[in-house]
């Protein structure tokens, strides 16, 4: 189903604070999980997250609707009475839940710039989960651009690693395996709300509801099985600063741009136009704070927008072209009888 049109202003809009909530999520999480000695727990603050992006979603909903009875008649109807629609968006619901927990783990054993630069897998791993759960087909080329992505924005990230102590011990073998886990989630779920949106006429904030409800119950599971005994000695809230604060405000500021992007282009996209703000952001902070560009950043650059050239390429549709075997027969067909 098309979604309905909007300017390129805002899609690009869009696309950069995405992006820059993105870099500033990762970095500023990093920070919480490695500073403090009073360590929050990440449970609590995926859980918070799910809640404050329904509350949020609920306004935006409210907005759309343009009265509170059109706002209350749909919320009945599609939350009230649509049990089977709620447990459709159960399943991202729960694969985003591991995923967005991961994202913790990682950053709790890994720098944040070998978890940025690692979690690109998730590219290809998107693709992958396009063409198959999507029947979309990427031809050789994009294929081919999609690894050059891959590794453009590897590089374009590649910075060294961090200097300062960290305070809490590391294992770095938990910290990869927790962003491969998060990679596979990342595709899949992304995907399959992608899906799931596109396939009706349900709105993006219907659909967000109906998925962070959902979000909400498997979070708090989480709490409940991995912290629960503490929590309850501690309380839910044990630990939280004004970065802690400020992470789960970008975390969910976040989520709801991300789902924005995915309605108005796909995962793929969001992927190539992500690496483009990347870029435009670095560029503009050499112009801004006098940044310096390092050769492997000019190098990914060069990688990243060739791959976005040759993505956009049109694709040769082979099916379509007679073989040259069989062209005489081909032309025989198409003449009109
Ligand atoms: O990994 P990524 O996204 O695919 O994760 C998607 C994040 O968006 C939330 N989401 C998704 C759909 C939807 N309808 N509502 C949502 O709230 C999911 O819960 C999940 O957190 C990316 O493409 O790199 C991106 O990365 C994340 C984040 O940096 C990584 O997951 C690292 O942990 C970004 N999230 C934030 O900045 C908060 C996302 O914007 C882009």
């Amino acid at each position: 189903m098309a979604s309905e049109p909007v300017s390129v202003v805002f899609k690009l809009y869009c696309l950069v604070v995405m992006t820059l909530v993105a870099a500033a999520y990762t970095v500023a999480l990093r920070f919480t999980r490695t500073v403090s000695s009073d360590l929050y727990f990440s449970t609590t603050a995926v859980c918070l997250t799910e809640i404050i992006k329904l509350l949020l979603s609920l306004v935006m909903l409210a907005r759309e609707s343009g009265g509170c009875s059109r706002w209350r008649s749909t919320l009945v109807e599609n939350i009230l009475r649509s049990p089977k629609e709620l447990l459709k968006l159960s399943v991202p619901s729960l694969v985003y839940a591991v995923q967005n927990n991961m994202a913790f783990l990682a950053l709790s054993n890994l720098d944040a710039a070998v978890y940025q630069v690692t979690y690109q897998l998730k590219i290809p791993c998107t693709a992958l989960c396009t063409v198959l759960m999507l029947r979309r087909s990427l031809s050789r080329l994009q294929w081919f651009s999609v690894f050059m992505l891959c590794a453009g924005v590897t590089l374009v990230q590649w910075k060294p690693a961090e200097l300062t102590k960290v305070q809490v011990e590391q294992n770095p073998l938990v910290g990869f395996v927790a962003v491969a886990v998060a990679v596979l989630c990342s595709g899949f779920a992304g995907v399959y709300f992608e899906k799931v949106l596109k396939s009706s006429d349900v709105s993006l904030w219907v659909r967000n509801i109906q998925m962070y409800m959902s979000g909400i119950v498997v979070t708090l599971l989480g709490v409940v099985v991995n912290d629960g005994t503490q929590v309850m000695e501690k309380g839910f809230f044990y630990g939280y600063t004004p970065s802690v604060c400020f992470v789960i405000f970008l975390a969910s500021v976040g989520g709801l741009y991300t789902s924005v992007v995915v309605k108005y282009t796909d995962n793929i996209m969001k992927g190539f136009s992500a690496a483009a703000a990347i870029i435009l952001s670095t560029i503009a902070s050499v112009s801004l704070f006098g940044l310096k560009i390092t050769v492997t950043f000019a190098t990914g650059t060069l990688l990243v927008c060739v791959s976005i050239y040759l993505y956009g390429l049109p694709k040769q549709d082979t099916s379509v072209l007679p073989r040259p075997d069989s062209s005489k027969a081909s032309k025989e067909k198409l003449l009109p009888v």
